[in-house]
């Protein structure tokens, strides 16, 4: 049987599966762990919530090798560091960042550090950056006072730091766009997404403009980005000293690519708005329980959004709509364990069991 090069695609990352649209030479040394072709999932239950008829696809970029869209972005940081001769990286992070820069720095030894905001990390990511060997420094401060001691300390230091002020974090990135389109045949109409330091939102839009300029596809999409309603400083157009929400990826009072993001809006004819930790919350609830989908609160954001959108009649009929789904829900098990399901524990026994789960 012959293998196709879809299937073949499945065993490369992204670096060598997108090179002729990245800045590689046959001289980098690719790091990859296989991160990129994550599934585009056909949502059932918002289309049928909402009585609307809309194609609403979940990119799942919990999927990746460390459960997060920074793998894209930090496979191709940490091979130009390399191929730059690098021997150390750094990066502030709420998590995920960390998460993936200290996988992809012990895949080729180089050392990494990571600064993040104390207790305000989800478990699932403060354990990866330990068990991957980095380095963690725990600061007094939130993520934007990380970010400014991380390029303090890389301006001066020999270590690059990963983070997505690092223009080939955004490159990587934006080869989800790429996939969505080779998936689809053409971009959809929408393409929802949460916005933290709006590094994401700016790679996204980067790669559907490349791949429509290389005869890929048709249309562009509007892209449409959510921030938390205590983080949403580009909603409000000013940076928010003490962001406040349950989504601790996005907490973020003073995105790096906030100029990038406000682009991808207008440029596209799209829009930035806020939804709120309840909206955040039901979202989160709704794709794991009703649609098999488990995505972390940050990432729930961008479903939010969709649905009040969509409440409002935002979409046309039979548009296609793609959602990326960040993170996976398993890296934040404290949020995941704080709604009210409770484990009775109970004897053995069939017949209370029976009466416990309520059948006849
Ligand atoms: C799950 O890890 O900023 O708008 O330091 O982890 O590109 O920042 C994480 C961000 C959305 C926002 N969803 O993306 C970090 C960090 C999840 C995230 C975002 C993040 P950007």
């Amino acid at each position: 049987m012959k293998i196709s090069r879809k299937v073949l695609d499945r065993r490369i990352g992204i670096v060598e599966r997108y090179q002729e649209y990245l800045p590689v030479t046959s001289k980098t040394p690719v790091v990859s762990l296989n991160e990129g072709n994550t599934p585009l999932i056909l949502s059932e239950a918002l289309p049928e919530f909402l009585k609307l008829r809309l194609k609403i696809y979940y990119k799942f970029e919990g999927l990746n090798p460390t459960g997060s869209f920074k793998d894209r972005g930090m496979t191709l940081a940490v091979s130009k560091a390399m191929e730059e001769g690098g021997r150390a990286i750094m990066c502030a992070s709420t998590g995920n960042t960390s998460a993936s820069a200290a996988a992809y720095a012990s895949r080729c030894g180089l050392k990494c550090f990571v600064i993040v905001p104390e207790g305000q990390i989800a478990k699932g990511k403060l354990l990866q950056a330990f068990r991957y060997g980095s380095k963690v420094i725990s600061i007094r401060g939130n993520f934007d006072d990380a970010l400014k001691l991380g390029q303090a300390i890389t301006q001066k230091y020999p270590i690059k730091l990963v983070n997505s002020v690092n223009p080939f974090r955004i490159e990587g990135q934006k080869t989800a766009s790429f996939e969505i389109i080779d998936e689809l045949g053409d971009a959809p109409e929408y393409h929802a997404i949460p916005v933290g330091n709006a590094g994401n939102i700016t790679a996204y839009w980067k790669g559907y403009k490349e791949y429509q300029q290389a005869g890929k596809s048709e249309i562009l999409p509007r892209m449409l980005g959510f921030q938390a309603a205590g983080a949403a400083p580009i909603v409000e157009g000013k940076p928010v000293a003490n962001p406040k929400t349950i989504a601790t990826a996005i907490k973020i009072g003073n995105p790096a690519s906030w100029q990038g993001a406000v682009n991808a809006r207008d440029e596209s004819g799209g829009l930035i708005e806020a939804v709120t930790d309840e909206e955040i919350s039901w979202a989160y609830r709704f794709i794991a329980e009703k649609d098999g989908v488990f995505a972390e609160p940050a990432s729930a954001a961008a479903v939010a959004g969709v649905v009040k959108l969509a409440k409002r009649n935002y979409f046309q009929e039979n548009t296609r709509i793609v959602v990326t789904l960040t993170g996976s829900g398993l890296k934040d098990p404290d949020y995941a364990l704080s709604f009210d399901d409770k484990m009775e524990c109970v004897d053995p026994d069939v017949d209370h069991i029976v009466e416990l789960i309520g059948v006849k």
